[in-house]
């Protein structure tokens, strides 16, 4: 089911219960919908993301995107099935997070990455947690405006800008296996950069994605990741300058532009073998033209086209990555 209808598979791909063993087995990757936005502090409306992402394009819902730069067609090329939504309460925000951790766990363990649309970022706790659990040794590439490692969020262990220090104090993420890019603006203290680099966190300030440029960041960030068995692949759309994502609950100036996040998702995704991704933040109430939520549907597209051309290189009639030309 969706918690909040019309009832529309993510661009037509095929719709299958997350308690249908058979099914899932078969399958590849799911999309999943975390309709929640208990866990932001400012603006709320992420609870209607997975819908808008779901159904924000203008093609046939023929479950087919052939991507036309990569030469795959990452929903034939893969198998990738929607599961619906996980029934995520706002007014319980630890009842909401384990019924999505538990769904996330339950296709991780059967091999299926999951794609979850959420839901503001309190999700990525569940999303990290339950993805991990199937390795036993994961990386994080998390793209941000904000590095939502706070303490406390209102005096609460759980909210949009607590996730990422959670899964490092658990022991689920280690620090130096953490990697932050896009980060800007008036957030976090002192007192909390410190923990970050206590924990030997590696994040990178929009500054210098900037200076540095972006391929050599995403160099360095792929080698360091490689080197866990697993990648969770973690995208906040306030990455994006608000000026090409709008429909957001924190929107802080100064970011990327669309065409950057979105080679970088299929760099990430074709270089290091990323196991499970969210996209999170997405809030139509403040979108305009639909632009943030078709923004959050190609960041899918983008990503198991990556994971397409990670699975079947080599095919010489197929072109270079274009990100690769950026250097
Ligand atoms: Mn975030």
């Amino acid at each position: 089911m969706t918690m909040y209808g019309p009832e529309v598979s993510f661009l037509g791909i095929p719709r299958v219960e997350i308690d249908d063993d058979e099914a899932l087995g078969g399958s590849d990757v799911a999309i999943i919908g975390a309709p929640f936005d208990g866990g932001t502090s400012y603006r709320s409306g992420a609870r209607f993301g997975p819908q808008a992402i779901r159904a924000s394009d203008c093609q046939p819902y023929d479950g087919s995107r052939p991507h036309l730069a990569l030469r795959v067609d990452p929903l034939r090329d893969l198998r990738v099935v929607d599961v619906g939504d996980v029934e995520m309460p706002a007014f319980d925000i630890e009842l909401a997070l384990g019924r999505l951790g538990e769904a996330v766990g339950r296709l991780a363990a059967l091999d299926v990455i999951p794609v979850v649309l959420g839901g503001d970022h309190s999700i990525a706790y569940a999303d990290i947690t339950g993805t991990h659990g199937r390795y036993d040794d994961m990386a994080v590439v998390h793209f941000d405006a904000h590095a939502d490692t706070g303490n406390l969020h209102f005096g609460h262990r759980f909210g949009h800008g607590t996730p990422m220090r959670r899964v490092i104090e658990d022991g689920t993420i280690r620090g130096e296996r953490f990697f932050q890019i896009g980060l800007r603006g008036y957030w976090p203290d002192p007192a909390t950069l410190a923990w970050m680099a206590r924990q030997q966190m590696k994040s990178y300030e929009i500054t210098e994605v900037r200076s540095r440029g972006l391929g050599a960041i995403l160099d360095e960030v792929c080698a360091a990741a490689r080197q866990s068995e697993a990648v969770f692949l973690s995208v906040d759309i306030d990455v994006v300058d608000p000026a090409f994502a709008p429909g957001t609950g924190t929107p802080e100036p100064g970011g990327l532009a669309s065409w950057e996040l979105l080679s970088a998702v299929r760099h990430v995704c074709s270089t290091v073998q990323v196991r499970g991704m969210e996209v999170v933040e997405v809030a139509p109430p403040y979108d305009h033209a639909n632009v943030t939520a078709l923004l959050a549907n190609r960041i899918v597209l983008e990503a198991l086209s990556g994971v397409c051309r990670l699975r079947a290189p080599g095919d010489s009639s197929r072109p270079e990555d274009p990100l690769l030309i950026d250097r």
